[in-house]
């Protein structure tokens, strides 16, 4: 059933695929994620989001040696396939079996133990600090995602090592998802970076077309490459990354593996911080999940045809907690609650519907979360990850 992908037992195999063959790879890697999690359960939307990636990732570098640091790490099963954990994938959530993130002490291609999101600039920094002082040469990567972005602790490591002059590679995984619809400015500037796509493809248009006019085509060209700056900067406003000093390649579309490995390829031969902005679509290639992308962040086991639960639970901890909150609420206008990009998980999601003005979805910011005054007098409910939730009574 699995033609290609039984015979993958490391990347050194997959190097051996040519790019018809690692399509296909990609194509069976999507069903045996979907026969695994909807089985065991697990994080599926991400996962099938960076099947490309990883693929790509793993042809072009050359780990262990070259570190890959996936933030949170949640959606790191894919490289757990390729680098020879195939078969243990299917103790996924299991007692005793594989674990969910990226484990050191279950692998050597694993490079850091995650959970945590925002971590992997500040991880892949120090690893980039430790291999010069050692003057060694191996590649450094971190993979993390759009909604991580927004922690401050990755925005803190940007600002740290675009001005470090270091060879370490980010890249930008973008879906326009955290769990639930990201938010922010950050995405917002993302955004408007994406339309660099728009401006790159009709850039090269003109550029063919005036190659083509007799004489004055080609002096136009190069007077039109002599302002490609500015006119990047006109067009991009706000050329966020390149200023902070990294240079910033993309964006690339994140499906396909040829784009990928031409990017990635490119990179080796640039010197200091870079980042690599990949486009993706989280769920890709199920199309519930697609539709549904924050439903299947982390599912419990669920039919493959209809994406239907299966032993859904009617009652749990944060469903309580949240059937309450809007009890209370309902009561009492100075209630508002404050989650880091949590809604889903910590039970927010009636309270966003019936109280959207006193909902505040942060992005994943929790050290900010804390500090968020909704003026004297206010009750503000706070819930972080892993379902803490802080009740902050009357500010005096
Ligand atoms: C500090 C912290 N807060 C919250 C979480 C819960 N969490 C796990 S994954 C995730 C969303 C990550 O979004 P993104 O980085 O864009 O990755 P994607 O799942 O979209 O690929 C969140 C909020 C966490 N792991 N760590």
């Amino acid at each position: 059933m699995y033609k290609l992908l039984n015979k993958i037992n490391s990347p050194k195999d997959l190097k051996e695929l040519n790019i018809l063959e690692k399509q296909e790879l990609a194509k069976e890697i999507r069903e045996y994620l979907l026969e695994i999690v909807s089985v065991n359960g697990g994080h599926l939307a991400s996962n099938l989001g960076v099947v490309e990636l990883t693929i790509a990732l793993h042809s072009v570098f050359n780990a262990p040696e070259d570190k890959i640091v996936w933030d949170v790490g949640h959606q790191s099963y894919v490289h757990k396939i390729l680098t020879g954990r195939r078969e243990e994938l299917k103790t996924l959530r299991k007692l005793g079996g594989i674990s969910g993130f990226p484990k050191t002490s279950e692998s050597e291609y694993d490079s850091f133990d995650t959970g945590h999101s925002s971590t992997s600039i500040s991880v892949a920094l120090g690893m980039a600090r430790a291999r010069d002082l050692l003057n060694k040469k191996n590649r450094i990567i971190a993979v993390i995602g759009d909604g991580s972005l927004t922690g401050g602790m990755a925005i803190e490591a940007l600002n740290d090592a675009g001005s470090s002059k270091t060879n370490i590679t980010v890249i930008l995984n973008d879906n326009e998802m955290s769990i639930s619809k990201n938010v922010g400015g950050i995405p917002a500037l993302l955004t408007k970076i994406r339309t660099k796509k728009a401006y790159t493809r009709s850039n090269n248009c003109i550029k063919r077309f005036f190659n083509k006019v007799p004489i004055i085509g080609k002096p136009i060209v190069n007077f039109a490459h002599i302002i490609k700056r500015s006119i990047k900067q006109a067009v991009i406003p706000n050329m966020y990354f390149e200023d902070i000093g990294f240079t910033y390649l993309g964006p690339v579309d994140g499906h396909n593996i040829q784009e990928l490995e031409n990017i990635l390829y490119k990179s080796q031969n640039i010197e200091g911080p870079i980042v690599i902005h990949v486009i993706t679509k989280k769920g890709k290639g199920y199309d519930i999940a697609e539709k549904n992308p924050d439903k299947f962040h982390g599912v419990s086991s669920f039919d493959i045809k209809t994406g239907e639960i299966k032993n859904k639970k009617n009652k749990d901890y944060s469903k309580e907690f949240g059937d309450k909150l809007v009890k209370l609420a309902s009561k009492n206008k100075k209630i508002v609650a404050v989650t880091a990009a949590m809604k889903d998980g910590t039970g927010l999601n009636e309270f966003a519907d019936k109280f959207p003005k006193r909902f505040f979805d942060v992005g994943i910011a929790e050290q900010h979360a804390t500090r968020i005054n909704c003026g004297n007098g206010s009750i503000r409910i706070k819930t972080c990850f892993c379902c803490i939730f802080f009740i902050f009574t009357k500010r005096i």
